[in-house]
């Protein structure tokens, strides 16, 4: 049965190649997604070498000059996807959103190089100046106090997280006006971001667009400008493995090592005492969100220990739930369906699960990884789970999804 999922794992990416790149899932996502890519390279890795660095490399075609890799790239038109690049209005060489996502690329551009070290180095050696270039532009764009802002909930990819409620209330979607939504004639509207929601998503955009994505008028102007432990604590990591490349292909990393300093410093600016938890901030006013996340616990993959989110784990695995919930269960505002406000989401278990392993928590590493293999196992690939009862969720057929079955070789351990 473990080699049928394998198996269907393996279909799953070849039937979501679009050649050259993957989409998260036919229909709801007809376009390549940044991190989503991160993950379909990784599982490539595991059976087709040379297609994971082509994943990686065409999402590099979109970079724009300023250094930003774009959250998602058009490559061919489609009318069921909304808003799309008629909308956004990237100004990068190909059609592009005009935002980024977490930077997952070099950490994961590094477990690919070491299944085969010497055509990972000649890969690695002409993506270095690239990835260089997009970590310098978080840094110089949007470290801010410390942290890195997100100037859109999609830049997060925790689209509707409660992180997002108490800021976006300054967002005016008074001239928003009329649209066609694509997302609900795709899945159930339960699962889904509510109209408001949307209605501040496109508010946000149009801010930005009409700025022509000029980065200060954003950082001056935007009504929204959020500090957030994904995007923190994945750069933090990303520099860490930058580094490590770095120094393999015998570059100068010292202007890395100094970002890895600043941004150890800078993410205990996301320590919430009130909650004893990494927290989102509101940077207009300084306001913690007083949400636990999923994201609170990617603190172990950026390599910062915290006895508190330790706790806070066994807790939440005591408590019967699914793991790890993308927002705490004991909180006000959970929705055990509906997308980033409660359900379970196996790539971000993934990420919880490869830093509590390389931290060495291996016990709570191991919990993570059997429950997430038992998700996949009973109720399929879908794109996320229903953190009460684990029914799947949203699209199905779901390329980060088989990627975390494949990469973290979980019919090893689904079952036992
Ligand atoms: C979701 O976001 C997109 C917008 O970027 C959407 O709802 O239309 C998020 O889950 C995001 O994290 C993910 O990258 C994307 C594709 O899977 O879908």
């Amino acid at each position: 049965m473990m080699e049928a999922l394998d198996q269907q794992a393996i279909n799953i990416l070849k039937d979501n190649d679009r050649g050259g790149y993957t989409v998260p899932t036919a229909g709801l996502y007809p376009y390549q997604w940044n991190w989503d890519s991160a993950f379909a390279a990784l599982g490539f890795a595991t059976f087709d070498l040379p297609r994971a660095w082509q994943e990686i490399e065409t999402l590099f075609t979109a970079q724009w000059d300023n250094g930003m890799v774009p959250h998602i790239v058009f490559h061919q038109p489609d009318e069921g996807y909304f808003p799309g690049p008629d909308v956004w209005q990237g100004k990068g060489p190909i059609a592009s959103s005009g935002i980024s996502q977490p930077p997952l690329v070099a950490t994961f551009a590094r477990k690919i190089y070491q299944r085969d070290p010497e055509l990972g180095e000649q890969k690695l050696r002409s993506l270095y100046p690239s990835l260089l270039k997009w970590h310098r532009w978080y840094m110089e764009s949007r470290t801010e106090s410390g942290a890195v802002a997100s100037t859109h909930p999609w830049e997060s990819g925790r689209d509707n997280a409660p992180d997002w409620d108490e800021a976006s209330q300054a967002i005016d979607t008074s001239k928003v006006g009329e649209y066609q939504r694509r997302d609900t004639s795709h899945v159930d509207a339960s699962m889904r971001p509510t109209k408001l929601d949307y209605d501040r998503y496109l508010s946000l955009l149009y801010f930005g667009r009409d700025a022509n994505w000029d980065e200060a008028e954003i950082a001056r102007n935007a009504s929204f400008r959020v500090a957030d432990p994904t995007l923190t604590f994945t750069l933090l990591r990303g520099h860490r493995d930058l580094a490590e490349i770095g120094r393999m292909l015998g570059e100068d990393v010292s202007e890395i090592e100094a970002w890895i300093a600043a941004l150890e410093k800078g993410c205990m600016t996301l320590w919430n005492q009130e909650i004893d938890a990494f927290d989102s901030v509101n940077l207009r006013n300084g306001k913690f969100a007083g949400s636990l996340s999923n994201a609170s616990f990617l603190c172990w993959y950026a390599g910062i220990e915290s006895p508190d989110m330790i706790a806070h784990l066994e807790r939440l695995l005591a408590s019967g739930h699914n793991i790890v919930p993308s927002y705490d269960p004991a909180g006000d505002d959970y929705d055990a369906m509906r997308y980033w406000r409660g359900p379970v989401w196996a790539m971000m278990n993934a990420l919880v699960g490869w830093g509590l392993e390389d931290q060495g928590h291996v016990v709570l590493a191991r919990a993570v990884r059997q429950q997430t293999a038992g998700l996949i196992a009973n109720f399929g690939f879908a794109e996320y789970f229903n953190a009460d009862n684990g029914q799947p969720a949203g699209g199905g057929h779901f390329t980060w999804t088989a990627s975390v079955w494949l990469s973290w070789s979980l019919s090893d351990i689904a079952g036992g």
